[in-house]
């Protein structure tokens, strides 16, 4: 996935015209919003076609698919037909659940980003302690895309070391988390950056000052 400026916005208002007029802010400086659970619960799953035709961007859709297979499936097909470009995938479940995920993103032309190590201080009990099996499992897959935390420089470095030079890494955690941009993208492709700039009370410059600084 080509990503403008290497930044992604996560769009997590809850109110859905005040995340389609903040968007529509920045949109001339990137081309791609992550659009999950806050928004999609309080507009319906409709305000990802409306996205895209509105402010005519790519949409990730995180919903952290995390069931089995045959769920999993449903989710993803869900997603895609609802105008998804791609769908973020736990790696937790295992192989054959990431691997539903797979065979319905490669049936509709849509792709998944698989969420190998999350960036909140919890993490660390459960999932930090897996993530390099779930991004080895990830490469057994041939997965292409992938999510590491930008608040764990260590663990992304590990991530990008397994996946490879070749694989897509998105980083979120950038900002109000602690992360930062420019170390972040010494080892990842793209940076999720939420309500650094959806709060921002400029968020055109405060996109635009980032761009600049990169
Ligand atoms: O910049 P923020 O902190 O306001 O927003 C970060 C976004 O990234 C927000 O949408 C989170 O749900 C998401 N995120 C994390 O913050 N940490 C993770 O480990 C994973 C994600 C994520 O995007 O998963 C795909």
């Amino acid at each position: 996935m080509r990503i403008e400026n290497n930044i992604i916005l996560a769009m997590d208002l809850t109110d859905p015209a005040e995340a389609l007029r903040v968007t529509g802010q920045v949109i001339d400086y990137i081309d791609t919003v992550k659009i999950g659970y806050p928004l999609v619960l309080a507009a319906g799953i409709e305000c990802i076609q409306e996205f895209k035709e509105e402010l005519q961007c790519q949409v990730i859709a995180d919903f952290k698919v995390a069931d089995i297979p045959e769920t999993n499936e449903k989710i993803c097909n869900i997603t895609f037909k609802h105008g998804a470009d791609a769908i973020i995938v736990h790696g937790f479940t295992g192989p054959d659940s990431i691997k539903a995920c797979m065979d319905a993103a490669n049936k509709i032309g849509g792709e998944i980003f698989l969420l190998t190590d999350m960036s909140h201080p919890g993490s660390g009990k459960f999932i930090g302690k897996v993530s390099e099996e779930i991004a080895k499992i990830g490469v057994q897959l041939g997965v292409e895309n992938y999510v590491a935390p930008a608040t764990k420089i260590e663990s992304l470095k590990s991530i990008r070391r397994i996946v490879g030079d070749d694989a897509f890494i998105i980083s979120p955690g950038v900002g109000f988390q602690g992360g930062e941009a420019i170390e972040t993208l010494k080892f990842a492709d793209a940076i999720i950056v939420g309500r650094t700039i959806y709060l921002s009370r400029n968020p055109r410059k405060t996109i635009k000052d980032l761009i600049d600084i990169l």
